[in-house]
């Protein structure tokens, strides 16, 4: 009987495929570096991609990725299908409040995949833990204002994203301008992790990068 790992989403790339084009960057070369240094999770986030240019990152996102590390795709659960589909990994999917509705996710994508959802708000958080279609874990932010997202709200800063993963039910991680320095403060308000764009991304040391955040993360007392 094979056991499933528990979803270690300590140090979570969000691999975005803007970034890495503007750094000059290639993305799967990115995504192996950062899970060489320590990255636990993967998301491919890729909003000016085509489905079948997506698919084709995700598909070489997969290749390059051990099969101990999580693969999510953010926004396109039929992404998601294709990979599976080819028989390549790809663990689920992150949504956002106006991607495709979680229940109608989890009936396409099945019960063990993993389903992330965006929830800033405390309404969000709220809706997230009561979904009848399980959510495995929320992001929330932007902790610090970040130019990654241009439509993002400003940064809600470390004290609120604390209160509100403490009054969430399920698993969160924070997002929005997170670097090593944010590690210890997440870890110990009972946070899951920290997710991460243009930390891991924009370094010209992917791998040190993904390094001084498990570093951050694991030396938490
Ligand atoms: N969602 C909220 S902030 C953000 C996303 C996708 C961007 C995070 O990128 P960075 O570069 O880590 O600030
Ligand atoms: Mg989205």
């Amino acid at each position: 009987m094979s056991t499933v790992p528990p979803l270690d989403l300590s140090v979570y790339l969000v691999a975005d495929a803007g970034v890495c084009e503007a750094v000059g960057a290639d993305l799967p070369d990115v995504a192996a570096r950062a899970v060489a240094g320590g990255a636990t999770a993967v998301q491919l986030r890729a909003k000016d991609l085509g489905g079948g240019a997506f698919t084709e990152l995700a598909a070489a996102v997969s290749r390059a990725l051990p099969s101990s590390v999580p693969l999510l795709i953010n926004d396109r659960v039929d992404v998601a299908l294709t990979l599976r589909a080819r028989g390549l990994a790809c663990a689920g999917v992150h949504l956002g409040q106006s991607d495709l509705p979680v229940d109608d996710a989890r009936a396409l994508l099945g019960a063990d995949a993993i389903i992330g959802l965006s929830a800033a708000l405390p309404e969000q958080i709220r809706a997230a833990a009561d979904s009848p279609a399980r959510v495995d874990y929320i992001g929330i932010g932007p902790l610090h204002s970040t130019a990654t997202k241009p439509d993002a709200p400003a940064g809600i800063g470390m004290p609120t994203v604390l209160e509100r993963a403490r009054a969430s039910a399920l698993p969160a991680v924070a997002i929005g301008g997170v670097t090593a320095a944010d590690m210890p403060a997440l870890r110990a308000g009972g946070l899951v992790g920290g997710a991460v764009v243009s930390c891991i991304c924009a370094d010209d040391d992917p791998e040190a990068a993904a390094r001084r955040l498990a570093d951050a993360w694991k030396e938490t007392p």
